[in-house]
């Protein structure tokens, strides 16, 4: 006996040039959006729940998100795991920092992980968030390390990964399930990165929970992760949060003002300087945003 009341709801597990893939109770189902959605502005993202019409065939309307990326294009995430190798390509400090950024601002939980820890050391870049709260694990295939403490952070949840393309992400998640077979590419030597391999992002049901694969992106792309104004960027940094209220001017940018409680913390070495350095970087181009841009 069907159940219609059942089959009408779904999340989006992909969607390419127009076409989703809905997961339902009944199984997977291949759709299209109503095109008021798109008049509304209102694209379709994987990890979004919708409603479908009766014959699922069309999505009538994306249930109410309780968050939304633009790179990645997700929504609804509880775990955003920013993927960064420790070398090939080298990790950018500042960009890994917008995306945690990103995370935190929106509420989700951010997670670092840290790939190709049997090419270089790891231990530089785990130092630089010893202080700053945010969770982070090394992986090491060969040495098997890593990969149940990526596991618990899956479990009930719905996650990401993202990171710079050739960082390893698809590459761990055939590592956390080997079923799945994910393509992954090699590095081109000539530029330092990869190749943009998984071309599209698609959420898989693994390990207790549920994984978005994401394509890459190249340093250029990114300018325009976030949009945090720069007066709420202080809460995006979560490492700052002890000092809140106790600088001497309110409304203290953290930036020069005497008397900044947030800087003596860096001087004792409880804020880290690279965590410090990428809160500047980011206030700076908080600054440059326009008004109309917001
Ligand atoms: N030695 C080593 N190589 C790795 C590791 N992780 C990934 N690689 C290699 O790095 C290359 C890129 O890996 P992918 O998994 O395709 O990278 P990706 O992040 O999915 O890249 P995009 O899909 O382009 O965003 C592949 O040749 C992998 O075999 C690692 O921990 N150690
Ligand atoms: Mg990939
Ligand atoms: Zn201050």
């Amino acid at each position: 006996m069907r159940c219609p009341g059942k089959y009408m709801e779904g999340y989006i597990t992909k969607g390419i040039g127009g076409f989703y893939t809905v997961k339902t109770d009944a199984g997977a189902v291949e759709c299209r959006a109503r095109g008021i959605l798109r008049q509304r502005g209102q694209a379709p993202l994987a990890g979004d729940r919708v409603r479908l019409s009766a014959d699922g065939a069309v999505i009538e309307e994306i249930l109410p998100r309780k968050n939304s990326f633009v790179r990645p294009p997700v929504a609804n995430l509880d775990v955003l795991f920013v993927v960064a190798s420790t070398t090939s390509p080298a990790p950018s400090t500042l960009l890994l920092d917008e995306m945690l950024a990103a995370a935190v601002y929106q509420g989700v939980q951010p997670v670092l992980v840290v790939t190709k820890a049997d090419l270089a050391a790891a231990g530089r870049l785990l130092a630089a968030y010893e202080k700053s709260t945010i969770p982070a694990i090394a992986v090491d295939y060969a040495a098997g390390e890593g990969l149940d403490a990526v596991r618990a952070r899956i479990a009930g949840n719905l996650c990401a990964f993202c990171g710079n393309s050739g960082v390893g992400k698809s590459t761990l998640l055939n590592a956390l399930a080997p079923g799945l077979g994910r393509q992954t590419g090699e590095i081109s030597q000539k530029l330092g990165r990869g190749r943009h391999t998984t071309r599209a992002v698609e959420i898989f049901e693994v390990c207790g929970g549920r994984i978005a694969d994401t394509p890459g992106f190249s340093s250029l792309d990114a300018q325009r992760l976030v949009r945090i104004p720069k007066a709420e960027l202080e809460h995006a940094f979560p490492e700052f949060a002890p000092y809140f209220g106790q600088c001497r001017f309110t409304g203290c940018s953290h930036r020069s003002e005497k008397g900044c409680a947030v800087r003596a913390a860096l001087a004792a070495g409880e804020i880290g300087q690279s965590r410090y350095n990428s809160y500047l970087a980011m206030y700076e181009q908080a600054e440059q945003i326009k008004e109309w841009e917001r």
